[in-house]
């Protein structure tokens, strides 16, 4: 199988979450191209492993750390890799990628800056493991990089739970701009309009919620890989995303939206699309 993102299962209880996602555009280091391969190798747990060549350093949070808060900072320095998001979702450049975080097994999101932060909501007290784990474009992990924290969360405050919303109405996403058939260069905001359904970052990677979610931004494919994410330009929990054109080639591309769960699954039938002129 492949190890795209983390087996749906979100570990046990519930976890966390984080906000924002995938923030600059280009990450700090720049360092030299590996000489190995970006090609996923079969690793012997038979899941794919992509060979980034990247070494990833996490001084946040530090081991053993007490959270009393509801957000968890992180603080990752990636070298021998050049972290850069624009390219996320598009064909494998060797060398090149992005670092996605775990919360106890469930992919909370990409990023690219070095430091994030990781919502407690809707996860319980406890002891609780943050992985961080390089990968490449095509978002396969690079698990022999991979670097595992665990904290131990013991909130002051604790937050409301988020519970499902009940509802039989049926989800939906529709892209408000840009128009079908408009020429765009460089980059642009792909903006949608939700119904019967709420988005939430605090809930990325947690336990699912019925009627909340995200939403993924995906280019010319939604079936490639693991859940549809090996063209997963990045993610959402607002009402837009700003999608690079770096990777992508000159001509006609559809862009699509995809309504996700928390645990980076689709919802059945819920996504649109737009064909757009990229010059
Ligand atoms: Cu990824």
């Amino acid at each position: 199988m492949y190890r795209k993102w983390p087996q749906t299962a979100l570990a046990a209880a519930g976890l966390a979450l984080v906000a924002a996602g995938c923030g600059g555009s280009s990450g700090k280091s720049a360092p030299k191209v590996p000489a190995k391969p970006a090609k996923p190798a079969q690793s012997s747990s038979g899941m794919m492993s992509a060979n980034t060549g990247a070494r990833l350093s996490v001084s946040l949070p530090r081991p053993g750390t007490v959270l009393t808060a509801n957000s968890e900072p992180t603080d990752v320095r990636v070298s021998h890799f050049k972290v850069d998001c624009r390219f996320a979702g598009t064909a494998n450049r060797m060398g090149v990628g992005h670092y996605h975080i775990e919360l106890d097994g469930s992919l909370v999101n990409m990023f690219c800056k070095d430091r994030a932060a990781v919502s407690l909501q809707n996860v319980k007290p406890g002891k609780h493991t943050l992985a961080f784990i390089p990968a490449d474009d095509e978002h396969t992990d690079d698990m022999k990089a991979a670097k595992k924290v665990s904290f131990v969360y013991r909130p002051a405050h604790p937050l409301k739970a988020i519970t499902g919303e009940k509802s039989s109405a049926k989800p939906s996403i529709r892209i408000l701009s840009p128009k079908p058939g408009s020429t765009v260069h460089g980059s642009f905001d792909l903006t949608v309009a939700p119904k019967n359904f709420e988005f939430s970052c605090a809930l990325y990677g947690k336990k699912d919620v019925p009627g909340y979610g995200h939403w993924h931004a995906n280019v010319d494919s939604t079936r490639k890989g693991m859940m549809g994410m090996e063209t997963m330009l990045g993610m959402s929990c607002g009402r837009s995303f700003h999608v690079s054109l770096a990777g992508i080639k000159p001509g006609r591309h559809t862009f699509f939206a995809i309504l996700e769960d928390n645990q980076h699954a689709p919802t059945p039938g819920a996504q649109d699309s737009v064909v757009l002129n990229v010059r």
